[in-house]
Formats: structure tokens, sequence, C-alpha cells
């Protein structure tokens, strides 16, 4: 059974839809004393990302035998047709719980529309989706988007003044996520927002690499051709700033140095690259979120309630504490 009662608030409205159209009875349950195995199907965007890695790797552990649960897991290889097959799929094998980290924020409402008619709770996880209306999913769990672009903002800001360079004129580079996915707009606003209120700051130019290092590598390549005086430069996540990186080592300058980088994620490899000098920033984005699922999943599988959004607590890292934290750091 889907154990979906008591819910309070604005789950109220889904837990009633959910629990209307439920069909699976306490049968599912097994046979007296055994304890029922939760089946979960989780539609991951792929794996274009170290942070994505980690991401995969924390459901894996989590959802394991030992924890009661199946897993089955798809690769969306970053499309979102094929996490919208991969949702048909999970509701046709009756899964009891479907947890998606949808690619982009918008056209799910089909999908979520059928997953709801069958029963079986939809809870996001990482990316957020806009959909008319919210009782379609059950809750969302990650990171707070905007808020890191705006993190990212104060701490160039603070570099600047520390470095006596805050009445210097930049010029600025963005290199962004997926086009439609809730980081990327959240990132995006938060730092283009950030910069339009210093007029020393003049964004030249913003595109996307997808959130990979190969095309982070190349949208820098082109940025370097473009543009002679570059002083600053923004990717949306690690892997593209590594990309950028090497670009810029490439084209006979200095990263870190010469040009200012700030990137999101703060995975391993950057804080490397922060103790060698060669990205200024990381403002953290945590990816372990397969905790935070099953515990959501316990929660409502013990008749608790559960908060609609709720957002990780995450950090801001740079040269000067990367050497310090990076022991801490689990990914
Ligand atoms: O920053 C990036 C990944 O959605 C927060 O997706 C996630 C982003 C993360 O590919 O590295």
């Amino acid at each position: 059974m889907k154990k979906i009662a008591a819910f309070t608030g604005s789950i109220l409205m889904v837990a009633l839809a959910l629990a209307g159209c439920s069909k699976k009875g306490p049968e599912a349950k097994g046979a007296k004393g055994d304890k029922k195995v939760i089946t979960v199907g989780y539609a991951q965007v792929g794996a274009e990302s170290d942070w994505r890695l980690a991401n995969t790797e924390s459901f894996k552990s989590t959802f394991t035998a030992e924890n009661g649960y199946k897993l089955i897991f798809d690769d969306a290889q970053q499309k979102q047709e094929n996490q919208i097959k991969a949702m048909r799929n999970f509701i046709q094998q009756d899964v009891d719980y479907i947890v998606v980290a949808p690619v982009v924020e918008t056209g799910w409402e089909t999908v979520l529309g059928e997953a709801k008619a069958a029963g079986i709770p939809v809870i996001l996880s990482d990316r957020q989706m806009k959909v008319s209306d919210d009782s379609l999913y059950l809750c969302w769990v990650g990171g707070n988007f905007l808020k890191e672009g705006r993190d990212s903002v104060i701490w160039l800001n603070d570099y600047l003044k520390k470095n006596g360079r805050d009445s210097e004129k930049l010029n600025v580079l963005l290199i962004q996520g997926t086009i439609g996915s809730s980081a990327q707009v959240g990132r995006t606003q938060g730092i283009t927002e950030g910069l339009a209120k210093n007029l020393n700051y003049n964004l030249l130019a913003k595109q996307t690499g997808e959130f990979t290092q190969a095309k982070g590598q190349e949208v820098m390549e082109s940025f370097l051709k473009q543009y002679d005086d570059i002083d600053v430069v923004f990717a949306e996540n690690d892997n593209m700033a590594w990309g950028a990186v090497d670009a810029i080592k490439a084209a006979g300058k200095q990263p870190g140095k010469d040009i200012i980088i700030i990137c999101f994620d703060a995975v391993h490899e950057t804080f490397n690259k922060m103790m060698a000098g060669e990205i200024n920033c990381a403002v953290e984005c945590n990816p372990l979120h397969g905790p935070r699922v099953d515990s959501i999943i316990k929660t409502l599988e013990a008749g608790g309630t559960v908060d609609k959004i709720a957002y990780v607590d995450e950090g801001v890292f740079d040269e000067a504490n990367a050497e310090a934290m990076l022991p801490t750091r689990k990914y």
C-alpha cells in the first residue's frame, strides 16, 4: 500500500488524490511477518558530470536490498524524452515510488498525470519542475540554485575588495549549464542579477556548455578567440570550469591569475585545482541526495509527513580554505 495517509498542509491535496487512486491494498505487503521490499524507479539525468556520478553513487549505495529496496535505475543521457520513457516504464512495472531529477523544468504534466492516475507518488530530487499544478508531485529536495548564483557574486565582490580591485572595470563571461534546467535557470539568475548591481561588471556574453567538460572547453576556446580582455569566468558547474581552465592554459594564459574562475558543485578535483591556484572559488552543490530521499520514503511509509520543498545547506569555498576543507569533503 502507498503509505500516504496523514499528510498535512500543501501535501494534503496530493495525498488525497493519490490515496484515492491507489490500487494496491495491504496484501501487497506479502505474507505475514514479511518485510515489504520497496521498489523505487530513479529517472536520472545522465552521466554528464562528476557531480552527477556522485549523485548516482549516492542512490545506488542507499537503495540497496539490505536497506529494504529494489532500485530500478535509468540514465536518460540528458534527454527529457528518455526520462519520460523511463517514468512510463516505472509506471508499467508498478513501482512504489518514482524519483526524478528532471533534466529541464517544463513539459512534465502528462507523465506526472499518468503516475498520479496509477497511484504512484513522484519525488523530485536535485532539479525542480515547473508545473501548472504542484500537487502532481509529492515533494522535492535539492540545492538552492538561485542562492548559489547570488553567493558566487557576493564572493567575487569580497575577493575584489580584499585585493584592492573593487574599483576596476571587469569583463565577465558566463558558461551556462543545460538551458532550461532549474540548475541553469537559478544560477544564471543569481549571477546576472548580482552582476547587474555593480556597474564595474560588464557581462560580455553567456553561452551553454551543457554541464560537460568537453563543451565547457569548446565554449571557452571560442570566447578566447572573440575577446582579448577577459577578467572573470563563471562556469555553472565544476566540469565546465575544468574545460575552461584547459582552454585558458592552451591559449597561453594563467587560469586563476590572469582570469578569475568561479564555479559550482565543489567536488574533490575542484579543490585540487583551487589548491593549485587555477580555480578561485567553488560554490557548493551537494549531490548526496540518496539518504535524503530514503528518509522521505521511510517517513511516508511510517505514515508521517514531509516538507513539500526542502533545500540543502551549502557553503562557499575558495583558495583560502580549500586545503583545510578538503579532508572533510565527501565527494
Ligand atoms: O551542478 C552539474 C550537474 O543539477 C545541480 O547538474 C545539478 C547540476 C550540477 O550535471 O554538475
